[in-house]
Order: structure tokens, then sequence, then C-alpha cells
């Protein structure tokens, strides 16, 4: 593992209280044009990230100087979403001058937590895989490598969720309306990217015939930097994000020919590209926009490397050595159809010697097992958008069943048929994981669990073909801001444990075990823990209008909304607890409040059929005086990275309640176990490995198995089996078709509950309901004790080092990148 040192007397950029003031204040007045008298907070805060930038930009120029002066080999990572966040207080952290921010704005009279929430969200991602490529990009410049993230310059991240009497509402996210200091455009580095079209063989003047793409349209690919600072501030990469530009050679000459209007469609078109994130998290948008975006970002960062890589070298003998490329999910596979595209049809290379460059550099990451999320494009439409591309996937294909697989399985047709890049049934269908196989070095799962059932269910034949290709890299969160820059009171008393370098040795808190058991010890953590729950109740009233106590559980589950997630079993607990106390007021039951956030995708109707259902369900009993405020029901709006910095650290309870062999790995759970919640949880992707860090007494392992649970679908399941076996189970269901929760409006619950009988309850929410309200009663125990709670949730706390995205990253660069560390600036 590379040590990179954080002392705080080893970080590079010094700066003094007095120097960044000045910085401030000559920023507000130069660069902003304003004065102190008359600047708001919006103006601070962007003056405070001025001042910032003057030590991101040297680190970014050191860097960029020692990465190109020693020509090194670099990662990448090629990923749709990267869900930022707000970049100022992890910038000041990772710089080591938040204090001396913080002291420097206070003596100007600027107060920094309210000047951080001036910046907006950068949501340029859905949820856990977007996140995930953002903690990445943040352990990759912590630990010196040398990298670059690659992404689309979307003008609209996620949409902005508004609930209206119970209902999502998703209202435009305008991240970047009032401009986004952290951003440099690159004008210098724009690429072209053609699109449509057909393509002609032509024979050149040796005889050798060629492939020609005549596109039908040219889009320009505008580049949008953003630095990231590794914490300890010693190496600063890039995320380079694409913006899609109408091609000025096309407006002009429709513009010329009197069509103002047409070349203002035209324009509006290209920008459509790059104009907004799609807001699925695991589903399959099958829309000919997706395609174009994610072809649009691949043909971008391929050719800036190539043009980059060629300024130092005159041929592709040393492009593999060079270059990794990290393919994040399934999304950017099409990349490699267009390294093929631009080795051999731009630089002249033969198929062979491309193909096998292309092999050595490609590297492909899974993170979902659920088919309708693995890409698959319509042949014609393919053919459509991209036709030379879509000759080039025949042929990978061709030459892949012709020497590959006929020669492990002769003669099987069948087997052919089963590998095939292009599935075939009516449409037709290019199968973009399988490419993803074929044309990787490596393929990873993101947790242990999910890489086993990658070989196994997934991949199996490919797994024969090719053993060695298939690996695992266990996800993980940056500690830097999922537990130093969010939860400060904690972090200091951990500084106080064990030091201050477990921001990059996580494993360092395993000390603090030692601790568990210590009355002061445990009387310090969930101090923290109440003062943190006091935050969030504040932030809860403010939102929602709702008061809760600190005293009770905060039971909380923030993730996009999903079946396969399971808000809904979450919902039935809810209303469980709630009949019971209805049916006896004085139930002795621990105070609990239920604590939501997730956005449904805006065409998913049963996912916001849940959101409308809890949130009337939580209404109804946060008014109803018979349960003495015993259980309340929060859903926050708008759920987001910056909320859920503000939810984490107050959690008790962390809602890991997937159904077992559907959530690839999960991040939530670590970040959660990090901040000293307990995890209820199924054995469902990294739960597994967070158990077995933190051990069986100190979490709440509930339902079937992945095994069990394939086993009872095969055997046939009936849901409405623990529907009529189960009275209370039936009465909370039956409950759903009544107007008890929606005054007048009867049955505008019903869709949850034929979902769970009618629609057969395809994630066995009813059969793990049994067991998991058992789980919640022994928290409930659990609960009541305070020293053995203290004592669960310190041993969750120091036992999660493994998570740290850091040990991720260096799993990744020893079984696939083999990069070095250069940290820029000693
Ligand atoms: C996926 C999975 C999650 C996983 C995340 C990051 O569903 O289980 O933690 O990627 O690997 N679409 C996702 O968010």
């Amino acid at each position: 593992m590379v040590q990179v040192s954080t002392a705080a007397e080893d970080f590079p950029f010094y700066l003094d209280k007095e120097a960044f003031k000045q910085s401030v204040q000559r920023h507000l007045h130069t660069t902003y044009g304003t004065v102190e008298s008359k600047a708001n907070s919006l103006a601070w805060w962007k003056a405070t990230c001025s001042a910032i930038n003057e030590l991101v930009f040297e680190g970014l120029t050191e860097t960029h100087k020692k990465h190109s002066g020693i020509d090194t080999r670099a990662v990448h990572y090629l990923s749709l979403e990267f869900l930022m966040g707000r970049l100022t207080r992890n910038n000041l952290y990772n710089l080591g001058i938040f204090e001396t921010a913080r002291d420097a704005l206070t003596e100007l009279g600027q107060d920094i937590d309210t000047l951080c929430s001036e910046e907006p969200d950068m949501a340029l991602g859905n949820g856990g895989l977007g996140r995930l490529a953002a903690c990445f990009i943040d352990s990759l410049a912590t630990l010196g490598y040398p990298a670059i993230g690659y992404g689309i310059h979307y003008e609209h991240g996620l949409f902005r969720q508004e609930f209206r009497d119970g209902h999502q509402i998703e209202r435009p996210d305008s991240w970047r309306d009032y401009g986004n200091p952290w951003e440099i455009c690159r004008p210098e580095s724009i690429q072209k990217v053609p699109l449509y079209g057909y393509v002609e063989t032509e024979f050149g003047p040796n005889g050798k015939m060629r492939k020609v793409w005549h596109p039908g349209e040219m889009i320009r690919g505008v580049p949008w930097d953003i630095p990231v600072v590794g914490f300890g501030g010693h190496t600063v990469n890039i995320l380079r994000l694409w913006e899609s530009r109408a091609d000025d050679y096309f407006d002009w000459d429709v513009f010329n020919a009197g069509g103002y209007v047409d070349a203002q469609a035209e324009k509006a078109r290209a920008e459509a590209i790059s104009k907004v994130l799609y807001p699925n998290d695991e589903t399959l948008a099958g829309k000919e926009l997706r395609l174009t975006q994610q072809y649009f970002f691949c043909c971008c960062s391929l050719q800036d490397m190539l043009r980059r890589y060629k300024r130092r070298h005159d041929d592709f003998s040393h492009f593999a050595e060079q270059i990794v490329i990290q393919l994040n999910d399934t999304h950017p596979t099409i990349a490699i159809p267009e390294l093929m595209r631009q080795l051999v049809d731009l630089e002249g290379l033969k198929w062979e010697e491309a193909w096998a460059i292309s092999q050595q550099v490609f590297a492909y990451t899974n993170h979902t097992l659920l088919p309708e999320a693995l890409e698959k494009w319509d042949v014609v439409l393919f053919e459509h958008v991209l036709p030379r591309h879509l000759e080039i996937i025949y042929e990978i294909n061709h030459r892949f069943l012709d020497e590959v697989v006929a020669k492990k399985w002769p003669n099987d047709d069948q087997m052919k048929q089963r590998l095939s890049i292009i599935e075939e049934g009516n449409p037709r269908m290019v199968r973009m994981a399988y490419l993803g196989v074929v044309g990787c070095f490596k393929t990873n799962g993101v947790a242990y669990m999910h890489s086993e059932l990658i070989k196994k269910e997934l991949f199996p034949y490919f797994y024969e073909l090719w053993p060695e290709r298939f690996t695992n890299v266990t996800n993980g969160i940056t500690p830097r801001r999922w537990l130093k820059a969010c939860n400060p009171r904690l972090s200091a008393l951990f500084d106080e444990a064990v030091g201050t370098h477990w921001p990059t040795d996580l494993t360092l808190l395993r000390q603090v075990v030692a601790k568990a058991d210590d009355p002061k010890f445990q009387k310090r953590f969930m101090a923290i823990k109440h003062q943190n729950k006091q935050d969030l109740a504040k932030v809860i009233l403010q939102l929602t209008g709702v008061e809760v106590s600190a005293e009770a559980i905060f039971d909380i589950q923030i993730k996009r909304l999903h079946e396969y997630k399971r808000q809904h079993l979450n919902m039935l607990h809810i209303l469980t607890l709630y009949r019971r106390l209805l049916q006896d007021p004085d139930l002795d039951i621990q105070p609990r409040v239920f604590i939501f956030g997730a956005k449904a995708a805006p065409g998913y109707k049963l996912a916001k059929d849940i959101i409308f259902g809890i949130n009337k369900i939580g209404e109804r009993i946060n008014a109803d005086e018979r349960i003495k405020g015993k259980i309340k029901v929060v859903f926050l709006p708008n759920y987001r990275v910056s909320l859920a910095e503000q939810m984490i650290p107050a959690g008790d309870l962390s809602e890991q309640i997937s159904t077992a062999g559907k959530e690839a790995s999960g991040t939530g759970n670590m970040k959660f176990a990090l901040n000293g919640a307990l995890t209820i949880g199924t054995m469902d992707g990294a739960n597994v490995e967070i158990r077995e860090e933190v051990g069986d007494e100190n979490i709440f392992i509930f339902g079937l198995s992945a095994d069990e649970v394939s086993s009872k679908l095969k055997a046939g399941y009936n849901s409405r089996d623990y529907y009529y076996n189960n009275p209370e189970l039936k009465a909370i269901l039956d409950w759903l078709d009544s107007d008890y929760f929606t005054p007048n409006q009867p049955g505008a619950l019903a869709s949850i509950k034929r979902s769970l009988l009618d629609g057969g309850d395809p994630f066995l929410c009813l059969a793990d309901y049994e067991s998991y309200i058992c789980a919640q009663q022994a928290v409930d125990q659990a609960y009541r004790d305070k020293a053995r709670w203290a004592k669960m949730a310190i041993i969750n706390s120091a036992s999660v080092g493994k998570f740290n995205s850091d040990r991720s990253i260096q799993d990744y660069v020893d079984t696939i990148w083999k990069l070095k560390s250069y940290p820029a600036i000693e």
C-alpha cells in the first residue's frame, strides 16, 4: 500500500489565516467586482473558492508537469456518472486548510457553513455507481496515481425532487446557473464526434481495402476540467467532462441558406446530447439519445488519449504500456469498437494489431445483475446511429465465435448462440455486456458475493472460457468526505484516540475496539451521536415541519427508490408497529423516527407510488395523538449527496434490506457503519463483508439468502401463502385498500398491495416479512441497553476500515491497472 504523508506539517500548501483573508478579499474585489458591504453569501462563497483555487491550480500544474515529465502509465476512468456533490469543504480538508479558512472567514464576518451551503450539489449521477466514481477519483489523487476521470458535462444533473400532496414532482436541476468556480473550460482540446451516415468500402492505390464512414452529422465535444485534489494536497488530477455543441460548419451552412430556424434546431439537437442525465438507476433507458451520449463521451475521451499519446510516440507499440481504461459499468463499452475504429480506420493499423492493443487496454466493472440494467441495443437503431461500429462489432463477434468459442466447443451452435454479442431474436439486439467481457482483459464485480454471482449466473460460459479474466474488487468510500468532513465531532474523537492518520489508513480505527467497553468512551461516543441527531432533527423540522426527538432511534433508509431495495418492506414494518400501537397504546417500544430519502425514476410508476404511500402513512401517523409520538415517519425531499452528509452521522440504524442477490454491493451501508450506525440487512452485496468485519453479534441479519431466494422462485413462489397465513400481515396489507391514510381517496395506495399479491411480489417482501419484523424486535431490545448499543456502535465504526476506497483503488492497481504512484508535490 502506498503511504503518502498526511501529517499536518507535511501538507505542501501552508497558508496562514492572514494570507487567506487577503486572498478572499482580493478575489471579492478583483474577480467578482464587488465589495464587502454589498457581497451576499454567494459572492463570498465564490471569492472563497477563488482563494482556494490559487492552491488547487498550482497543484494541478505541478501534477501535470510531474506526470507528463515522466510519461507515465495512467488509468482513464470512463463513467457516464460522477456524483461529486459539493467540493468546497472537501477541497479545504484535502488541502489541510479547513481550520485556517474557517477562522479567516469568521474574522471577515462570514460563517463557513453558510458559505459552503451556497454551493449547488454537482449531481451528475443517480446513486451508488456515480458516487463510487467520485470516491474513486478522490482516492486515486490521494494515493498519487496518475489518473483521469472522463464523463459528460450535463447541463442538468439529476432532477430536483419536490413533494406535492405526498407525490414526487420532478424539477430541473440547474447546478451551473450562476457559474461554477471549480471548472475550467479547455477549448484547446475540443474533439469532433461523427454520427449517423453510411459506410463505404474503398480501395486505396495499393489495392488495400478500407472502410470509410461518411457521417451524417458532426458534433463538437468541449472539455471542462474539474481539479480533483487528493487528501494531503500532493496530487491534483482532473475530471474531464465533455459538453456537446453543434459543429460550426453545419450551423453556418444552414444559416447561409436562409435557414435560421433550422440552424437553431441543429444546434439544439447537438446540444441535447449533454443536456440531461438520464434519471434511471438500474433500468435501461433504451433511447437513441442515451446511446448517443455513451458514444459521444467515449469518442471524445479516446481521441483525447490518442492525441496525448501521439505527442510522445510515433507508433502504437507502447500504447498498452501507457494506457489502461476502466469502463465503469456497461454504459461505456462502446469505447471498445470506437478504439478499434480509431486505430484501424484512422491510424491505419491492421485489425489484429489493433485488437491486440485493445485487449490489453480495457477492463470492465459490472455493477448489477439485474437484466434490465444491462445495456442492449436494437441492431436497427444501432446501425442508424453508429453504422461503422455495428460492422466492427460484427467483426469482433465473428472472430470471437469462430476462433474462441468454436475451439472450446466444436460444432456447438447452441453455444455460439448463447455467447454471441448479437442476440438473435425479433428484434436482434447488441449485448453490450458481452462485448465488455469479450473486449476486456478483466471483468470485475463490486463485492465478493456479486463477483461470485457474475461467474455463476451472469456469465457462466464466459467464465468457463476465461476464468482468469474474472475478479473481484469490493467497493469502498472515501473516509475524507464520509467521516472527516461530514462528522467533525466523531473525527475529533478519533484523532484523540488513534492520532490523525486514520483518514488515509482507516484500519487504524481498529484500535478503538479496545475502548468499546469503556463507559467513559461510550458516553462520549454516544454524546456525539446525540448531537448529530439533534442537528438532523433541526434539518427535519425545517424540511418537513415535523418535530422529532433525538432520544428516539433514528432508523434511516436512503438510496434510490427501487422494488429490489424494498422501501416497501420497511413500510410494512412501520404499519405493523402502528397497528400494534393502536391496539395497545401502552405497548412498550423504543420510540423511533423512520427517516427516508429517495428519488424514483420519473417513469417508474410503482416506485413513485411507494414514495406517495410512505408520505401518506407518515402524515397519518405523525398526526395521530393516540400513539403519543412513539413513532414518526419523515421523507426528506430531494435526497442528494449533501443531504446524505447530514443524515449519515445521525443514523442509529441503517436499513440495507434488499432481496438477497440483487444489490451488487451498496456503499451507503459502509458510510453508516463507519459513522456508528448498526445495520439491519440481508445477506446481500457488501453487507456480507460488513458482517465479517464487525462480527455477527454487531449486526442484525435477517431474511432469505440468495440461494434460498432463487430456489424459492424456481419452486414457484406464491406470496399469497404468506398473506393468508399471517393475519397481521393480511390486516396491514388490507389497510392499503382503504382510505385510512388517504382520506377521500380510497385505494390510492392499493397499487403497492397489488404488486405484492397479484404482481407476484417479485422481490419477496412477504417471504422476508416475518424475519424482518423479528430482527426489528431485536433492534428494539438492543437499544434499551444503552451500554450494549454503544458498544455495538463503536465496534461498527472502528471495524470497517476495509471499506476505505483507497483500499479498493489499491486492489484495482494490484490486480488490474498496474500503476506506479507519483505524488507530484512533496
Ligand atoms: C450499482 C449497484 C450498487 C453498487 C453501486 C456501486 O446497484 O449495489 O454499490 O453500483 O458499485 N447502480 C448502482 O448504483
